[in-house]
């Protein structure tokens, strides 16, 4: 069973075929040998007060995602459920390229009513799972996939899994982006108008930010340009806005780990653990130097794992996930028993930061790749086709870009070079890959799956082992920029 370390299920096997004729005593032996069961199917969320029609992706006792132990195989069977056609990818998992789940690379969605089996080795950290087809996982096609380092370590996991959330309909919003930026010949600013009426793709506010952000940022090495392609109607922490949130009981003078993905379509956080100084255990599931501090940036697709240590005095302690530039946040509450929890509004005093590398370079990889001299140093600019929402890598669109080309047992550097006005979180599927420059100087920094790429010319250096054949993806998590064409692959030839 997915739950237990290799070890216990070796021995639980053993232990089976031992005690065979006195099965009543094992009745879990056999259970465990049976793949995990996970579907895909459609759920109604209520989003602070209002029915929505959402996706999940869970196990038959409800469990969002899946838990397992490090040295684990996934073993199993997908259900689609979803109505429409599906694909889960492995967010963080490094898997024969046959079982990454983007369609048309490897394999072809699951048609609605059909299942699909997996079994790879599961690399230990937190990742996550989430739909890689069509607009799916804008409607919360995503999950934990959280793979414990050491099961027995004396600590209390929390997961908190961050997403944005609107009513109109993601094609809609999609297409009011590609009409606000003057594509489709509709010229000005077209705004979504839907029954809610809510949610707006504002583009004059993107440029005012941009303009006020470019002047701070200036001369002074901040990071500039402008975040938040849509003002969403709820950022979710858990499924659940700030006003409603999640109270996790922890122990007074107890131990956390918190593992905080972000999952969130376009919005990157920073991450504010209020009075309490959190020590980073591991980004995108691989271990770092410690590093403490109060706040963290989270982009796109990124984890963090942070420790906690919960004061011997109890109380309550919000968890917090501000939006970039802006002041909607969303969290969780760590409380002890008995502690008075406040009501948190969804929103703060203050717009929070720009979301830079200012903590990138200041991790350092706690297992590094071996040193080594690349054998081939790729450039990848990321671009924006002017005044268009159009976005580029190296100037072409996915689907009529020249894929980046490697060779098996190579060790291989990109650079990414942003020529555009926002952020890019830019994620490869299939491996690790550690960051050894940010700009012009060179890092032994964090090995991690989703690099940010700052806006106005940010640049970031990352070297990988190309150690799995395959044709994998290579993308801007900001998935409308992935939808409207930042998005190629690397091959192995
Ligand atoms: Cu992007």
């Amino acid at each position: 069973m997915i739950q237990m370390t290799r070890r216990q299920m070796l021995t639980a096997t053993a232990m089976g075929a031992a005690l065979a004729p006195l099965a009543k005593f094992t009745p879990s032996a056999l259970a465990q040998t049976a793949p995990l069961s996970l579907t895909i199917e459609k759920r109604t969320l209520e989003v602070k007060g209002r029915p929505a029609n959402v996706f999940a992706i869970r196990q038959p006792d409800g469990t969002s995602g899946i838990r397992a132990n490090a040295g684990d195989r996934l073993r199993l069977k997908l259900h689609n459920k979803a109505g429409e056609s599906s694909l889960i990818h492995w967010h963080g998992q490094t898997p024969p390229v046959a079982q990454d789940g983007v369609p048309g690379i490897g394999q072809d969605p699951v048609p609605d009513g059909q299942s699909w089996d997996y079994d790879y080795l599961l690399r230990s950290g937190t990742h996550w799972m989430h739909s890689h087809h069509g607009l799916q996982e804008q409607l919360l096609m995503a999950a934990p996939l959280i793979v414990r380092e050491d099961p027995k370590a004396d600590v209390q996991e929390v997961v908190m899994l961050l997403h944005d959330f609107s009513f109109t309909p993601p094609e809609e919003l999609l297409a009011a982006l590609q009409g606000a930026s003057g594509g489709g010949g509709h010229g000005g600013h077209q705004m979504p108008m839907t029954m809610q009426g809510q949610s707006m793709v504002d583009h004059a506010a993107h440029m005012r930010q941009m303009a006020e952000t470019s002047k701070a940022g200036a001369g002074h090495g901040m990071p500039f340009g402008h975040a938040n392609d849509i003002d969403y109607d709820a950022y979710l922490a858990n499924d659940r806005t700030l006003g409603d949130p999640e109270i996790v009981q922890v122990e007074k003078g107890g131990r956390v780990r918190l593992r905080l993905i972000n999952g969130a379509t376009t919005t990157a956080f920073t991450l504010d653990t209020g009075i309490l100084t959190a020590s980073i255990l591991t980004v995108d599931g691989n271990p770092v130097r410690p590093v403490t501090g109060r706040s963290f940036p989270l982009a796109m697709g990124q984890r963090i794992d942070l420790l906690l240590d919960i004061p011997k005095e109890g109380g309550a302690f919000p968890i917090l996930a501000l939006r970039e530039t802006a002041i909607e946040r969303t969290g969780i509450i760590l409380a002890t028993p008995g502690a008075k929890v406040s009501k948190l509004a969804d929103t703060g005093k203050a717009a929070s930061a720009l979301i830079g590398l200012g903590l990138e370079s200041r991790l350092i990889a706690a297992e590094p790749l071996v040193e080594r001299k690349p054998d081939r140093k790729l450039a990848v600019e990321l671009g924006q086709a002017m005044g268009q929402y159009i976005w580029t890598l190296n100037n072409q669109v996915h689907g009529m870009d020249t894929p980046l080309k490697v060779k098996l047992g190579e060790r291989v550097e990109i650079t990414f070079l942003n020529h555009s006005m926002m952020m890019h979180p830019m994620h490869l599927h299939g491996h690790h890959f550690q960051v050894v420059a940010i700009g012009q100087k060179r890092v032994q920094g964090a090995v991690r799956d989703t690099v940010i790429v700052p806006s106005g010319m940010g640049a970031v250096t990352v070297a990988f082992d190309a150690v799995n054949p395959g044709r994998w993806p290579l993308h801007c998590h900001n998935l409308f920029h992935m939808a409207a064409g930042m998005m190629t692959t690397v091959d192995y030839v």
